[in-house]
């Protein structure tokens, strides 16, 4: 029986606007765990990870970075936390908080596939790249900086180094549309999949998915997903501090997420950037929960597991 492990990661210090702190008790209030449940999963709780009242001293060059301290001690928090969870044979599902949490969940993805001898594979689904390094950001915001760490990029000392950084040709970005010019560089540099929004809309999300997912399949892959509600449109998830015009439909999301599910290699997933503070009657929430049904086997009627060649 497919084991699922919730666990609360109430982080704001990624950036600037509060309210990414209630994301965890919202999931709960929407009803994730009947919904898991009804699926027939089992689902346990760990609860909410918290912060230590006395952080540790850290300082970066580039003065603009805000939180440090706060972030480091969330990363390692929650590095252990999916690390543990992984090791015990469960799929975490990781209910943030601002996509910073991603720092940790990522590193206990790949420490768990190092210890397995699997390669990991991520799946990025956001408006952003979030490839900025500590040393590039502008706004200060460390939420833009995980993809960066993932990759093994330099500039993350304060955290200490990522546990057997993926490869580029591992990592996916789907539903960019919101890219600063020294992430635009970076990217351009290296092997990354960048499936924008430009490439969603000409080719749709079947095959550009199915793509990447075949490639995590053929090297017999672990695959950690991060879904950042602005991955969305607006329009249908208003509930995020940085809304860019232009996202994935509701149809196109739960396509994307039932594609995920029918191929069975979702081994980790994030939910992030959910600020309850900005949503309407908790439709935000419900609509990721929604999606997290689809991720885990929820369909209208039974369709055999896939592949896409
Ligand atoms: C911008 C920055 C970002 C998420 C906003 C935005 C980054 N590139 N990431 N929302 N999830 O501030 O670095
Ligand atoms: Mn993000
Ligand atoms: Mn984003
Ligand atoms: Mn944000």
């Amino acid at each position: 029986m497919t084991r699922t492990i919730l666990i609360g990661a109430p982080v704001d210090s990624g950036q600037r606007q509060p309210g990414c702190l209630m994301g965890p008790a919202a999931y709960r209030v929407a009803g994730l765990r009947p919904l898991l449940e009804g699926l027939g999963l089992a689902v346990a709780d760990r609860g909410d990870l918290a912060l230590p009242q006395v952080l540790p001293r850290r300082h970066c060059a580039n003065g603009a970075v805000d939180q440090l301290p706060a972030t480091v001690a969330w990363t390692g928090l929650i590095r252990d936390a999916v690390r543990d969870a992984l090791r015990q044979g469960g799929i975490p599902i990781v209910l943030g908080g601002d996509h910073s949490l991603a720092l940790g969940s990522v590193a206990g993805a790949a420490e768990d596939a190092a210890a397995q001898g699997r390669p990991l594979f991520l799946l990025w689904m956001d408006a952003h790249s979030d490839f900025h390094t500590p040393l590039s950001t502008t706004t200060g915001n460390l939420h833009g900086t995980p993809v960066a760490y993932a990759a093994g990029r330099p500039g993350f000392d304060a955290f200490g180094p990522f546990p057997t950084p993926i490869p580029a040709e591992r990592i996916c970005l789907f539903g960019i549309r919101s890219v600063d010019p020294a992430e635009h560089r970076a990217l351009q540099d290296c092997a990354i999949g960048v499936n924008d929004m430009r490439v969603l809309d000409e080719q749709g999300i079947t095959a550009p998915l199915g793509a990447f997912l075949d490639r995590v399949r053929a090297a017999q892959g672990k695959l950690h997903v991060s879904l950042d509600v602005d991955f969305l449109d607006p329009s249908i998830a208003p509930a995020v501090g940085t809304t860019v015009p232009g996202g994935a439909t509701f149809r196109e999301a739960h396509l994307a997420c039932e594609l995920i599910h029918e191929t069975g290699l979702m081994t980790s997933l994030d939910l992030v950037e959910l600020n309850p503070f900005l949503d309407d009657r908790g439709r935000t929430a419900k609509l990721m929960v929604d999606l997290v049904g689809s991720l885990m086997g929820r369909k209208v009627f039974d369709r055999p597991t896939r592949s896409f060649t």
